[in-house]
Parts: structure tokens; sequence; C-alpha cells
């Protein structure tokens, strides 16, 4: 089967099994992301994240229900969800996963940090393009946390959404410096719970703080996920973000960026498997530990050298 031919004639299956081949780098990976990768560019990518139980999930669920309400298709990749979309212990979670994918329109699946979280940002990367290519227009990405991992995460997205809720205590002070590096939009979700007027001062306080380091003051909006309120403004907020990225030449200049630490990534990670492969295999490289060991060489002046025959 060629994956990357039926996945771009709108098969579900290669679909599936091309992410399957990034997430397990399986040889015909690379392949596979050569062929799709001049289709890749059109969707709208959105990155969820924040703490634990916010009701990322249920925000994601109701999301992308109004993207199809607005006639759009939509991608879903949760990465490593603690309640899963699917064959999670969570029962809620499951049906709603049921609800989705028995709409065409919508393709949702899950990630996990098996190896690596380097490795995963990556993968998450090629997952976003897949999606890409198979023609949806909006592709979520769900991440729990706001830490320096999640920031890695969600630089494949355009616009990223981060979900607060009410009564978490110091935790926005906790996640301060994480976060304004990454959310164009927050949500406080959990509305309907006490706190949440004492939570949407304390971020405004926080934004004006920043105020001037920031080009785009990113709202606030409120939901309550589970009842499907506030969603429909808060689509329509992600929409007018994406306006303003296309406007401003924001976009062009996210996605270079994206493109520059892609290639980086990629040469430095092809580099080092090459030399390791190399090194360890002629024996060179445990020659090189010895010598180190025994002080007849330091490692600065040995790896100088190698360095300067391996670029000749
Ligand atoms: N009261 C209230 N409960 C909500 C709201 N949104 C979600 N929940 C509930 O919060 C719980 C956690 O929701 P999830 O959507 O699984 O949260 P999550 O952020 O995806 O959780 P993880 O992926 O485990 O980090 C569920 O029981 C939801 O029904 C809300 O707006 N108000
Ligand atoms: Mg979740």
């Amino acid at each position: 089967m060629d994956i990357a031919k039926e996945l771009l004639a709108g098969s579900r299956l290669a679909l599936s099994r091309a992410i399957t081949a990034v997430e397990n780098e399986y040889d015909e990976a690379v392949d596979i992301m050569k062929k799709l990768y001049p289709h890749t560019g059109n969707a709208y990518v959105i990155g969820i994240t924040g703490p634990p139980g916010a009701g990322k999930s249920t925000l994601t669920d109701k999301i992308v229900k109004e993207y199809r309400r607005l006639g759009k298709t939509v991608g879903v990749i949760a990465i490593d969800p603690t309640s899963p979309f699917s064959g999670g212990a969570i029962l809620g979670d499951r049906i709603r996963m049921n609800e989705l994918t028995l709409d065409e329109g919508v393709f949702i699946r899950s990630m996990g940090t098996r190896g690596s979280l380097g490795g995963l940002s990556h993968k998450t990367a090629d997952a976003v393009k897949i999606m890409d290519a198979a023609g949806k227009d909006v592709i979520i990405v769900e991440t729990v946390g706001v830490g320096q991992s999640e920031v890695d995460i969600v630089k494949a997205a355009d616009t990223t959404l981060v979900v607060v809720v009410p009564g978490l205590g110091d935790d926005i002070q906790a996640i301060k410096a994480g976060i304004l590096e990454i959310a164009d939009i927050f949500t406080i979700n959990k509305a309907d719970r006490d706190g949440a007027d004492k939570l949407n001062v304390e971020l405004e306080m926080m934004l004006d703080l920043y105020q001037d380091k920031l080009e785009w003051r990113p709202p606030i909006k409120r939901t309550v996920a589970h009842r499907n309120e506030g969603i429909a403004e808060l689509v329509q907020t992600l929409e007018e973000y994406y306006g303003y990225l296309k406007e401003t030449d924001k976009l062009t200049e996210r996605r270079t960026e994206r493109v520059k630490a892609e290639v980086l990534a990629m040469l430095e990670e092809n580099i080092g498997r090459y030399v390791t492969r190399t090194m360890q295999s002629d024996g060179e490289f445990e020659q090189m530990v010895q010598q180190i060991q025994k002080r007849e060489a330091d490692p600065y002046t040995l790896v100088a050298d190698l360095l300067k025959r391996l670029l000749k």
C-alpha cells in the first residue's frame, strides 16, 4: 500500500498508518513525509494547553463540534492524555470520542510520551503535517501543562490557547513565566465555579505588567465546556486571531521560524546519528574515551579535531 498516495486520496486508514509510522519511527516514515510535505501548509493549527483536569479535552470536543458546524474538517492530536480520547478509564471521554469519530470530517489520535519529549515534539509536528496533508482545515493539539516541553510542542501551532481554571490558588504565579511566552488566547474554563472573576482580574493584571512587551494582548475568554457555554465565542476569537496573524504577516513569520527550527533540529539529529554510528562502528569512540580517561588527551581537543575531520 502506498500510504502517502492513499492518504492524499482520502483514506482514513492510510492517515492512521502514516501517524503510526512516524510515532514508531518506521523506515518508511521519511518517505511518507517526503511525499506529503508538498501538500502541507494549509491547516490552521491550534495548540490547547493548561493544567491537568482543566477541561482541555472537554473543550477540544466542543470546539471540534463548533468547527464542524461551521463546515470545517478537524484533526485532533491529544498528547499523552491522562483522560484519553480512546480506550481510557473515563467513560465520558469514550462516549465523546465515539460521537466524534462517527463523523468522517473528524480524525482523532492520541500520542504518547514513549521515548524522549524532544522526540515527541518532533513527532507531533509530523503528525500535524500528516493531518494537514490529509486536508483537515483545523488541527488541534492538546497537551497538559505549560512547561518547556509543552512550549516545544505548541511551537507546531499557529495559535496557542491556554486553559486556566479558578481555584488553583498560587498556580498563576507558578505558571506565569512560561504562560506568557506561549499564550495567544486565554480561556477561564469551569467559569461556573467560584473564583472566575478573581482569576480574570489576576490575569488582566499580569497582562498589564507585560503590556509593553506584548504585540498582541491575549484576550481572556470564559467557558463552561461541559455545558457548551462560551464555545462559539471562543472559536470566533480563535478565528479572529488567525485573521490577525494573516493580515500582519505574523503567520508567515511564525511558520518561517518553525521551518528554521525544524531544519536545524533535523540536521543536528542526523549529524549526531551519523557521528555516533561511524565512530562506534570503527571503535574510534572507545579509543577516544580511553585516551581521555587516562588523561593522555583532553575531550576539547579531540572533539575539535574530530569535527574538523568530519566536516572535510
Ligand atoms: N464544572 C465544570 N466541570 C468541567 C468543565 N469542563 C470540564 N469539566 C469537567 O472536568 C473534568 C476534566 O475534564 P477533561 O476535559 O478531561 O480535562 P483535561 O484538561 O482534558 O484533563 P487532562 O487531559 O487529564 O489533563 C471532567 O469531569 C469534565 O466534565 C467546566 O467548564 N465546568
Ligand atoms: Mg485531556
